[in-house]
């Protein structure tokens, strides 16, 4: 079995990127290991960074958010780092080649039942005429990303990564420490008849999304002529690594829930990296109107709406939006 950083450089990938992807995966390896401990993370402490021995009193998605900014500025080669569990951006090497942006522990409520979450990371490359504390530079479109991955946590620890040619998992072997190549060409099949949505929220959702969700519960008897099941783990993470695996349609659409907060999911935490994955393995992620890899952010903690997964079903989803767009 392959090791990580063989495969990497088969791919040309540059040799600081490598170590960066390698020092990301350091913390989630620790992260990983405190996951693993459960109730128990806040009293036995870590074993990776002397600096949060201590504060393990903190809530698992605080020390992720920690480690994983105390480790990627170590680094150098970054110049800032934007987290969904930071405000601000933070500045790092005003001469680093890399900005990294991450969700350190997506689906965080999960820990209380102790199922799936994971950490979601972007690499976008530094604009070198920028100071490293203008989050300006973060404001690039999900096609720039150099690279993508998530970690999954669940009862084995996986890594899902793609740095432009295809997306590849890896799985962690916990008695060396490293991760082990064991998907080497992720494709997502073309048809699928698993949905993932939160259908609590079904009333608050636009014309066209009840439209399609409607049709697809009429199973064979509907349009659609066959019969769909669905799924949803309530993280994000967790959804795409099942549709990875084996197919299936994921949608967090807009909803009018809340007037001041029509969308859920995080632009460059969330929807970007999800998006190169899901696209480097063949399949496809939109808005509803527009390729979410294409938007333009104004802002780092934007959201957007988000359908991803199997291209048929995302395609035909799409249609029932430009459907409504034309009568309209
Ligand atoms: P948290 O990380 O705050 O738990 O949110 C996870 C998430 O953003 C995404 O991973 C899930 O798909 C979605 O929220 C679940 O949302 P619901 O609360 O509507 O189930």
């Amino acid at each position: 079995m392959r090791r990580i950083s063989p495969v990497l450089q088969q791919d040309g990938v540059d040799s600081d990127l490598i170590s960066l992807i390698k020092t990301i995966l350091a913390a989630c390896r620790e992260i990983s290991f405190r996951v693993s401990q459960g109730e128990l993370a806040g009293v036995l402490g870590s074993t990776l960074s002397e600096n949060v021995q201590g504060e393990t009193q903190k809530k698992l998605d605080v020390i992720a958010n920690e480690l994983l900014k105390e480790v990627i500025l170590e680094t150098g080669v970054v110049k800032a780092i934007s987290s969904e569990e930071e405000d601000d951006i933070v500045a790092g090497n005003p001469r680093g080649r890399y900005l990294v942006t991450f969700d350190p522990l997506d689906g965080s409520s999960n820990t209380d039942i102790n199922s799936l979450i994971g950490t979601i990371f972007s690499i976008l490359p530094a604009p070198a005429d920028k100071e490293a504390d203008d989050a300006s530079m973060f404001l690039q479109p999900g096609t720039a990303q150099v690279a993508a991955g998530y970690v999954l946590y669940g009862p084995s620890t996986m890594l899902a990564l793609t740095t432009g040619k295809g997306t590849r998992m890896y799985t962690l072997d916990k008695t060396y420490g490293g991760f082990l190549l064991t998907e080497d060409k992720v494709t997502l099949p073309k048809y699928t008849s698993e949905f993932a949505i939160n259908m609590s929220n079904q009333r608050f959702w636009q014309a066209p999304m009840q439209g399609y969700i409607q049709d697809l519960l009429l199973g064979k008897e509907g349009p659609r002529g066959k019969n769909y099941n669905m799924r949803w783990i309530a993280a994000m993470v967790g959804d795409v690594h099942r549709i990875l695996c084996r197919g299936g349609i994921f949608a967090y659409p807009a909803d009018n829930k809340d007037a001041n907060k029509p969308y859920k999911l995080r632009l460059m935490y969330e929807a970007n990296p999800m998006s190169l994955l899901i696209e480097q393995a063949g399949g496809l992620s939109i808005t509803g109107t527009e390729r979410i890899l294409e938007i333009q952010p104004d802002d780092i903690h934007q959201r957007v709406a988000v359908i991803l997964g199997s291209r048929h079903e995302v395609e035909t989803c799409l249609a029932y939006h430009q459907k409504a767009l034309s009568t309209n």
